[in-house]
């Protein structure tokens, strides 16, 4: 295994996918691991969600906070970014977290979710964000109010209409429990794609999960799954989240953040594989 990739042994099945065309030059078949239980994907598909309580093993927990911290020093010290304290949205949003600190490209073919991502979105895969939320105990509206990611499809709906399925692989540092703020997740509301959906409501809704689990926690889930971040108390602790959004392959880059000009994936990609590129989004289209 990679230095870097230490994972648990999750379980694995084979999916194939054959793809649809009669040019001869193109690969006609793809095929993957996916590092999951065909009933944990079903999962996914149905009710929007699939919980990992321990991601990876090992010092990777430690070089993500400690890249984490790095990245925080360095954007809070120079005034780039700051934390947010009123709004829907309460914390420290860091984004580009790959073309900044190396730690994060560990992360870049990660089989955990990436497979995950695969089983669901199929064969042509690319990153559209690595970027995360931190939140502060002692800091005022340190929660979200619940939302849903990409807020694009239209009622009625087009015949031709290209849903906006993405998945979001939130990966969390520090515990989540009562004290840290935990996520409040709607199950199976990633297909009520014509609800209504109120803003600012902090409030219980009818039918809500609420997620607590260890540090190197995992939610794998639709990016239109509704949620919420329920805040950081002050007698919690300092709450370090991680988010990968899987796309396909033709979607573009998320466009929240500014990219760094000396950017790590920009000077990785000199060297990279074709499947490496398609996953940086190059490529994988027509
Ligand atoms: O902090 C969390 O648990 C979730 C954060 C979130 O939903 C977001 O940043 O979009
Ligand atoms: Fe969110």
């Amino acid at each position: 295994m990679p230095e870097g990739r230490e994972y648990e042994a999750f379980p694995s099945h084979t999916v194939t996918y054959e793809i649809m065309t009669n040019v001869a030059s193109e690969d006609k078949e793809r095929s993957f691991t996916v590092l999951a239980t065909p009933q944990e994907i079903e999962q996914l598909s149905e009710q929007g969600y699939l919980i990992r309580e321990a991601l990876f093993q090992g010092e990777q927990l430690e070089r993500l906070r400690g890249a984490l911290d790095e990245v925080e020093a360095a954007e809070m010290g120079e005034g780039v970014t700051t934390i947010i304290r009123s709004g829907q949205f309460g914390g420290w949003f860091p984004r580009y977290l790959m073309d900044k600190h190396p730690a994060f490209l560990e992360l870049l073919d990660f089989e955990p979710m990436l497979s995950v991502a695969r089983a669901v979105l199929g064969p042509f895969v690319r990153i559209r964000n690595a970027g995360g939320r931190v939140s502060y105990p002692g800091e005022p509206n340190q929660e979200t109010h619940w939302h849903l990611h990409r807020r694009t499809i239209p009622k009625p709906l087009p015949a031709f209409f290209s849903f906006p399925h993405t998945i979001d692989c939130l990966i969390y540092l520090d515990e989540l429990n009562e004290a840290n703020g935990t996520l409040a997740i709607v199950p199976g509301s990633h297909r009520r794609i014509h609800d209504p959906l109120p803003a600012d409501c902090y409030d219980d809704l009818p039918g809500q999960k609420v997620v607590r689990g260890p540090a190197k926690t995992c939610i794998i889930m639709h990016s239109n799954l509704w949620h919420r971040a329920l805040p950081t108390r002050p007698d919690g602790e300092k709450r370090r989240l991680l988010i990968l959004c899987y796309g396909p392959t033709w979607m573009r880059y998320s466009p929240f953040g500014v990219k760094p000009e000396d950017s790590l994936v920009d000077a990785y990609l000199d060297e990279a594989d074709s499947e490496t590129k398609e996953l940086l989004g190059i490529g994988g289209y027509q």
